[in-house]
């Protein structure tokens, strides 16, 4: 691709002009060297366990964001600050594919009754490098005084920029995450790193995280609904049902999330697994389930934050489905845009009203 600077991609858009295949998220080339956001593109799906195809999500979202118009009710003009997404790493999406033939073999022997050791290894092997190379990135990027955020892929995705966030930042942040699922499975069906298993990892491996506060969950096991009790006061969960309940009973939105932002230290990372969203807006999701939050909102509890002071150090979108009409990847791709214009808010680097 070849790049623009910041003046020039800042110019483009502002032409409003209908982007160009081979454009980059929301029809910008910015050389990532200029900007102040840089999203990692993972194209990751070793684990999923229903539906495939959000490996493609990555592509998928940058093609939907040429249909978005830049300018945004809450955060004023965030392409002024500058945003880059990477090219996609196919070497990244090889090994995956690879990696979800040999899981598939795993699932099979489970449901035989039996384990297929050497699969399950090379699995659990393919993982840790993914890690390792999102880790590298991430790193790369927040080394160089950027905002660094990923585009799964999987809920597995995000562990290596969370890592990078813990080994670099000053203080403590908290993780606010929304997700249909509390992702606090110890490994699952034997790999460890799995997509429902990040908060597991998260909160075992990244010092700096103080605590994690959920929203949207409405589908969960026992195990995981005990872990999130035994955090304490490092965990906290708003359930889908519980947040209904409340609206139900006369409640405003604001009353109902405020008790939960306001658990969160000043530094946020906000992870947004796409079926945290009712299926109306994610139908081709890995694993749909009814409920959840609409899309306003989500847009509104991403508002709160950045309305409440605090500052979002980074965020990850993932579990976004490929659909033959788009639909999954136009939400994806507004989702995304949300974030980055209230993380770039949140930091100062733009207006917001
Ligand atoms: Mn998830």
């Amino acid at each position: 691709m070849s790049y623009r600077t910041l003046k020039e991609e800042i110019e483009v858009l502002e032409l409003g002009l209908p982007p160009q295949e081979g454009d980059g998220f929301i029809g910008g080339r910015l050389d990532p060297n200029e900007a102040s956001l840089v999203l990692i593109p993972v194209p990751w799906e070793a684990t999923v366990s229903f539906g495939e195809g959000t490996a493609q999500a990555p592509d998928l979202i940058r093609t939907s964001s040429h249909q978005l118009d830049v300018e945004n009710y809450h955060y004023i003009k965030p392409y002024t600050a500058g945003i880059a997404m990477f090219e996609t790493d196919k070497s990244l999406l090889k090994l995956s594919n690879k990696a979800r033939k040999k899981a598939v073999k795993v699932i099979e022997a489970l449901e035989n009754g039996e384990t297929n050791k050497k699969a399950l290894k090379f699995v659990n092997d393919a993982s840790k490098d993914l890690n390792a190379s999102v880790y590298e990135k991430a790193f790369t990027q927040i080394n160089n005084g950027k905002f660094a955020a990923v585009v799964g892929g999987d809920h597995s995705c995000p562990l290596g920029l969370i890592k990078a966030l813990s080994d670099t930042q000053n203080e403590e942040f908290g993780i606010l995450h929304v997700d249909a699922h509390h992702d606090l499975r110890k490994a699952y069906e034997g790999f460890k790193y799995s997509h429902a298993s990040i908060f597991y990892n998260v909160m075992k491996e990244c010092d700096k995280v103080s605590n994690l506060v959920q929203f949207g969950i409405r589908d969960y096991s026992a195990e995981e609904a005990n872990r999130m009790k035994k955090y304490g006061n490092k965990g906290a969960c708003l359930y889908d049902t519980a947040m209904q309940a409340q609206l139900a009973s006369g409640k405003s939105l604001e009353e109902v999330f405020t008790p939960y932002i306001e658990q969160l230290p000043n530094n946020v990372y906000l992870s947004i697994d796409i079926d945290g969203l009712e299926p109306l807006n994610c139908p081709n999701t890995g694993t749909p389930v009814p409920g959840g939050l609409r899309y306003g909102e989500l847009e509104h509890l991403i508002f709160m934050v950045v309305k409440s002071g605090r500052k979002i150090i980074g965020f990850d979108l993932c579990e976004v489905g490929n659909s033959e009409d788009g639909w999954d990847a136009n939400v994806g791709s507004r989702v995304l845009y949300q974030l980055c214009g209230a993380l770039l808010a949140s930091q100062g680097k733009i207006e917001y009203k």
